[in-house]
């Protein structure tokens, strides 16, 4: 109990199984909505995020190396791989702090009436089974509520192995609210408005912040055939642009903060009533900020005005989702884009101001059924285009169109076993586009070569986190 004599949660960001992962402004977003919720409900709340380093202040910790604009590497050690991953020739490695440290950190927290732990990647599973059984050996006989994208994109299988007392798929809603509300004891937790009505993420529970992540829409109206994002959201809605102004401006102001990174899958569509009110926004009230679009940008929306204003705005990250040159490929994936869109979203950014490498276009390699030599072209289509193409290998994702095909073909099984959605691994390379294929693709991209003679990238390292 708080000294309001309501109940107090503790939110868990877990730890990350993998071969590699790299903290491009990562962080539990949704985790830290429902802080914010709770928060605002009177609810005590507390905070646990396995990743980040600040949150524990422990001299026996080396920092793990961070760039200006926040994004970094992640704290690491290695762990055995699991049984079905014995075969891949790579390390695997748990991403967040020493057992030893959270556990005492868990040890010093009050003791909480509920956990709520989060998911992101459906292939990180086995970080969110660790947490949830640290979190039942130290503080044991609390209920332990999992949600977030694992969580709804596999939900038979959370409910199976993560350990967790309940699993709660899907969006932030009335319903979870009233089963959250039963557990606290507070029938009066039942009124909830949605998306629109949320207050600002607790991202003011990190000691140091570096830089926010942003959400002006939830969902999108595309429907491409490798994304998910229609089983995360429920339809398409977005902020009112003042609202994402007064947002920017509370964390620029009251805590410094001068990077932000946007979440969301379609930030740029219908510019002249989302973005360019919000870009015109900051730029009017002289907000001196960098802006990074780690997940990839519609390509269709910008115009000359949308590049110039995000130029004039400050976006520094340009990443836009492209996927491939191939047409059929195109139009079967979902038609969200097409080579002459590319080639005028490039221009225009060129011209706003833009040099060619600081436009980054994702391609993606891996798609089932795809062979090596679309991706080369891919690649020699978008530095035609003037701009640095980025692979991202494929991740199948249960529930999208695409994932049946993906089933089919792939030499994993990747219905049954979430770990082998890891785009790591390449689930879906075949001989017609192999381990070897892909490794020499990324290796030619390194090298620098015509039209960017030896121009540093600023983004190399751990680059690739478009969807
Ligand atoms: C931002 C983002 C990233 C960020 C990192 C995000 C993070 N924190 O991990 C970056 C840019 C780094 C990234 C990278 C990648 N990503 Co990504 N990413 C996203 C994106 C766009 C948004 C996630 C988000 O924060 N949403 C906003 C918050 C508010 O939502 P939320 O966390 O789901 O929380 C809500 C609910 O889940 C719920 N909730 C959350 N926690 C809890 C807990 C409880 C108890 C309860 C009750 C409820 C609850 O309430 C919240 C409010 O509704 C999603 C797409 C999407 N629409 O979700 C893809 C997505 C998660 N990414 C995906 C992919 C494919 C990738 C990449 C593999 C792309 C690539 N090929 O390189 C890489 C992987 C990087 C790696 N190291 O492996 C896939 C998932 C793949 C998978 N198998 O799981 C998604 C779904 C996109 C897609 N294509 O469909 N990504």
């Amino acid at each position: 109990m708080n000294s309001s004599g309501k109940k107090s949660v503790l939110l868990v960001n877990p730890w990350i199984h993998d071969f590699a992962a790299y903290d491009l402004w990562m962080k539990p977003l949704g985790l830290l909505y429902l802080a914010g919720i709770l928060r605002a409900g009177g609810y005590g709340v507390s905070f646990l995020d396995c990743l980040e380093v600040s949150c524990f202040p422990d001299a026996r910790l080396r920092k793990p190396t961070k760039k200006e604009s926040g994004q970094g590497h992640l704290y690491k050690e290695m762990i055995p791989k699991p049984r079905v991953l014995g075969e891949i020739p790579r390390r695997y490695r748990r991403y967040g702090l020493p057992s030893e440290i959270v556990k005492e950190f868990v040890l010093r927290i009050p003791r909480p009436d509920l956990i709520l732990v989060t998911s992101s990647m459906t292939y990180w599973y086995s970080g969110v089974v660790e947490t949830i059984q640290m979190l039942r050996e130290v503080i044991p006989r609390i209920p332990i509520f999992l949600g977030g994208i694992y969580a709804t994109l596999c939900p038979e299988h959370a409910q199976r192995v993560s350990g967790a007392d309940r699993v709660l798929p899907g969006p932030w809603d009335g319903e979870k609210l009233r089963i959250i509300g039963e557990i606290l004891e507070d029938p009066s937790l039942k009124e909830e408005k949605g998306f629109l009505s949320w207050p600002f993420p607790a991202f003011d529970l990190y000691p140091r912040l570096p830089y926010v992540c942003i959400l002006t829409r939830s969902g999108c109206p595309f429907s491409c055939t490798y994304c998910a994002s229609h089983r995360l959201a429920k339809g398409f809605e977005s902020r009112d642009p003042k609202d994402v102004i007064g947002e920017l401006e509370h964390w620029h102001k009251n805590f410094g903060v001068k990077d932000f990174a946007f979440y969301d899958d379609a930030l740029l569509v219908r510019p002249t009533e989302h973005i360019l009110p919000i870009l015109r926004g900051v730029i009017g009230k002289g907000l001196s900020c960098r802006f990074h679009a780690p997940n990839a940008l519609h390509v269709k929306c910008i115009d000359r005005e949308v590049a110039d204003f995000l130029y004039r705005a400050g976006f520094k990250t340009i990443r836009l989702g492209f996927e491939t040159s191939e047409e059929t490929t195109q139009s079967q994936t979902g038609g969200k884009v097409s080579n002459q869109d590319l080639r005028g979203a490039v221009e225009n950014l060129i011209k706003a101001g833009y040099a060619g490498q600081e436009i980054g276009v994702y391609l993606m390699a891996g798609l089932p059924g795809q062979r090596v030599e679309e991706v080369e072209d891919s690649i020699a289509f978008v530095k035609d285009a003037g701009a640095r193409p980025i692979l991202v290998e494929y991740s199948p994702i249960p529930g999208t169109a695409l994932f049946d095909k993906a089933r089919r073909m792939s030499q994993f099984d990747l219905e049954r076993e979430p770990l082998f959605q890891n785009n790591s691994l390449l689930p879906c390379r075949w001989e017609g586009f192999t381990w070897e294929d892909f490794q020499r693709l990324k290796k030619s991209l390194k090298e620098p070569s015509l039209p960017f003679p030896s121009f540093p990238s600023p983004f190399k390292k751990g680059d690739g986190g478009g969807d």
